[in-house]
């Protein structure tokens, strides 16, 4: 009788082709990025000096750069990517996950990084078309949907929405962070816009607000509602986000059958002098999103949570409320080590009933190397799964190993919205 480890050895044998696979030819759909259609022309973000400019990498510049932060922020584009590529490509290693992940796009474009000259890949993302690099970074990514973060409080995007007919490859998501987060200043915009709104929600305020909603909601056609929540979000709590929450958000989500996406843990502006790269993690209290399970079950949830120490709870919440959809490694645990543990964790604690990963691209190029990552790491943890299943006599079939990836991959988030 062959002894468990080789039992296991042979079990991953067979297994491990199959999901690796499955995996790489699974078309993905991409439920929470930063990325436009092109019609919202300017917004839409690509090639090497956006890549190189990205937040995640000018916090990681200033790390070893001495120059005041306005002197880079006078700096154009080009020169912030200079900088860039020389702190954290040529002075020092690029080993972080943000600037190996420059790496991997501009491998899988087939782009010699050897070279290491910055002029030489610029010239060849100028070559390109930006409705044809999109399709072109969609198939290389095999990303066959893209979930865009769509603002009516935008002032650059809103007028897009007169004309955009919607495009196949994105679907939009209501972005609500102003309405919850920063209500004085929101309600004078929503006044301004022909909503007759008072700051104290006297009047026919939540009523306004849901009709707000359902303009938007008509325009957008959105798969979901969403707002990243600081720490100390608390629910339920005498705020103006509570308020507008009870009021209009949540029965405007149930009766519309809209999910709401709850992205907790982020401090904004922990460093303002680092504008868009200065936010920062903070662990929340999950109570908050328990009183919401427990109060709203006919609302639909779909939460990512910043705080590594927030992953398990947010596991166990979802083993006991089948209207929360867990998502994503979201922003600082998207890191190999973490989407690891996060996904080793959900697959143990709730199955493959989860959606393990969203890109958060704001580039349009970095889709290739986010879910190449991904991808690479979702193999290993689902392959030892099944291996751990197969030594009890188990044996998955092709089918439904396809199956159970179709599902991880955006198809348990569609099946979740639609439900
Ligand atoms: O709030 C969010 O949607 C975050 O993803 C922020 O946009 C953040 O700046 C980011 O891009 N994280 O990946
Ligand atoms: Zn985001």
């Amino acid at each position: 009788m062959p002894t468990a480890a080789l039992r296991r050895q042979d079990a991953r044998a067979t297994l491990q082709p199959l999901v690796e696979k499955a995996i790489a030819q699974t078309p993905i759909f991409d439920i929470h990025t930063h990325l436009y259609a092109p019609a919202f022309s300017n917004l839409l973000a690509a090639g090497i000096d956006e890549l190189l400019t990205y937040h995640y990498l000018v916090s990681e510049t200033f790390r070893t750069l001495d120059m005041p932060y306005d002197e880079f922020w006078k700096l154009d584009k080009a020169g912030q990517a200079e900088l860039a590529w020389q702190q954290l490509f040529i002075e020092n290693s690029p080993i972080s996950e943000a600037c190996r992940g420059v790496l991997t796009t501009l491998n899988r474009l087939g782009l010699d990084v050897k070279q290491r000259d910055l002029n030489a890949l610029r010239q060849w993302f100028a070559a390109w078309d930006p409705d044809e690099y999109i399709s072109h970074c969609m198939k290389l990514a095999n990303v066959h949907k893209i979930g865009m973060t769509n603002s009516p409080f935008d002032d650059a995007e809103r007028p897009t929405w007169e004309t955009f007919k919607g495009d196949d490859r994105f679907a939009a998501g209501l972005r609500l962070d102003p309405l919850l987060v920063d209500w004085q200043n929101t309600v004078k915009f929503l006044a301004g816009e022909g909503y007759n709104v008072q700051a104290d929600f006297s009047g026919q305020t939540f009523a306004e607000i849901r009709r707000f909603l359902d303009d938007w909601t008509g325009r957008m056609q959105p798969m979901y509602a969403m707002v990243s929540l600081p720490p100390t979000f608390a629910y339920p709590d005498n705020t103006e986000c509570n308020a507008i929450l009870e009021g209009a958000v949540l029965p405007f989500c149930r009766e519309q059958n809209l999910p709401l996406a709850l992205m907790l843990g982020v401090k904004r502006a922990v460093n303002p002098d680092l504008r868009m790269a200065g936010d920062g993690v903070g662990r929340s209290d999950l109570n908050a999103l328990q009183s919401l399970l427990q109060n709203h079950s006919d609302n639909k949830f779909l939460v990512t949570v910043l705080a590594r120490e927030n992953q398990h709870e947010l596991c166990v919440l979802a083993r006991k409320f089948r209207n929360l959809h867990v998502f994503g490694c979201w922003w600082f645990v998207n890191t190999p080590l973490l989407i690891e543990e996060t996904t080793r964790m959900r697959l143990e604690l709730i199955g493959p009933t989860f959606t393990p990963q969203h890109s958060d691209a704001r580039v349009i190029d970095q889709i290739i190397y986010k879910w190449d990552h991904t991808r690479s790491i979702l193999t290993d943890v689902l392959t030892d799964k099944y291996v751990d299943v197969a030594v009890t006599g188990w044996d998955v079939t092709p089918q439904e190993i396809e199956r159970d990836v179709k599902s991880l991959l955006g198809g348990g988030f569609e099946a979740f919205i639609a439900r």
